[in-house]
């Protein structure tokens, strides 16, 4: 299989490629990413001989065009996706998640090449503590500019699925964590704020739950969908990890050994939602698909060692990140 990988020089489009290259060799990959900040060329290193690579925007039509008319199939990862970001400057987030994805649509419906779009659980909105997790039926409900902007993506792939028979298949994951995640992100930013001896920075009171799923299991889930999905159907790709984020930086903190009170409140995100949940009934029972990394602590103990032997990886993003969240209006919080 010919396989176009947009986004794959980001975190999880990068650990996609390296399952694929490792996993797969019947498969040629091309990556299309725009090196954006969140771009690595590093996160490749290892693969650079077995991929191809253009250095390119999707919301070039020429580009993908060409791009598209090569391959068997495209797996759609490239996005912006930090929602801290899309409170301070949305643009970028119209611009690609939704003008990105229609170019990329046009393409694979001109040339008719097999589609998966890869989506999140927050184009549901978010849940009280009560509300049963999200199923494939749940009503579309964004609340920040990222999530709109994902939710858009994903109505226009379902369009162009019913209305123009474009091969596509959709999937919304849960909250993912493992190498080569950028160090704006909550996990990897308190990893490193602890190799530095920094203390972990908790958005307020840190009660918002998130379902934690390590990368291979998602990128696991997105193959099966490849492989065996119904064109035109949407898969949840969830592993039941739910979480409290207070609890989670308490791990972090017990797994290098410091006090698990040991860390700082600091101003809440605006918006902020409140829990995600997935329920993967369908992709389970229907693919067979199960998550390997059932253990968090030691999926976060794994990913806990990669940050320290791999900090030339992260370490030119970090000092900027900081200043970023910071000239965010990011303070420390004296009691919550
Ligand atoms: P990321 O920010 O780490 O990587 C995004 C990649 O896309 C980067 O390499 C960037 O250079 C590239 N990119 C951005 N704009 C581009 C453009 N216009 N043209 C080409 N390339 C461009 O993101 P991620 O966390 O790896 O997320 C990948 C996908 O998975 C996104 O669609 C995201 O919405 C979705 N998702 C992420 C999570 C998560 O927990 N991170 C969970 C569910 C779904
Ligand atoms: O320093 C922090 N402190 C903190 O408490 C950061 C960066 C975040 N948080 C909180 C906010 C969230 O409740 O931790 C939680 C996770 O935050 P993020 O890593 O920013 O993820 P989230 O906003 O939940 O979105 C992620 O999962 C769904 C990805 O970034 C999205 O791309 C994906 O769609």
């Amino acid at each position: 299989m010919r396989l176009l990988v947009t986004g794959g020089a980001g975190f999880i489009g990068a650990n996609f490629v390296h399952q694929t290259v490792a996993e797969r060799p019947d498969t040629t990959v091309t990556v299309l990413d725009a090196l954006t900040y969140a771009g690595n060329k590093a996160s490749l290193e290892s693969v650079a001989g077995r991929i191809d690579f253009v250095h390119g925007d999707i919301a070039d039509l020429d580009l993908v065009d060409e791009l598209v008319s090569g391959v068997d199939a495209v797996v759609h990862f490239a996005a912006e996706s930090h929602n801290d970001n899309s409170l301070t400057e949305p643009w970028p987030f119209v611009q690609t998640n939704i003008v990105g994805t229609y170019a990329l649509l046009q393409a694979v419906r001109r040339h008719d090449v097999r589609y998966h779009h890869v989506s999140t659980d927050e184009v549901y909105g978010d849940l009280t503590a009560d509300e049963p997790a999200f199923t494939e039926r749940t009503p579309y409900n964004p609340s920040s500019p990222y999530s709109a902007t994902k939710a858009s993506s994903d109505l226009l792939v379902r369009a162009w699925a019913r209305s123009f028979g474009v091969r596509a298949t959709l999937s919304n994951c849960s909250n993912n964590y493992g190498p080569y995640q950028h160090v704006e992100k909550f996990i990897p930013r308190q990893i490193t704020n602890l190799i530095d001896g920094v203390r972990p920075r908790l958005y307020g009171a840190g009660h918002q739950i998130r379902d934690w799923i390590h990368v291979d299991d998602h990128n696991r889930a997105v193959w099966d969908i490849l492989d065996r999905g119904r064109v035109g159907q949407t898969y949840l790709i969830g592993a039941n990890g739910e979480l409290d984020n207070k609890t989670v930086v308490r791990m972090l903190l017990e797994a290098f050994d410091r006090d698990p009170d040991d860390f700082d409140h600091v101003t809440d995100r605006p918006g902020h939602d409140q829990r995600y949940a997935i329920d993967a009934t369908l992709l389970r029972t229907e693919l067979g698909w199960e998550p390997r990394y059932a253990d968090f602590r030691a999926g976060l103990a794994a990913t806990i060692q990669w940050y320290r032997d791999n900090e030339s990886w992260w370490r030119p993003d970090k000092a900027a990140t900081e200043r970023a969240y910071a000239a965010a209006g990011e303070q420390t919080l004296g009691s919550v």
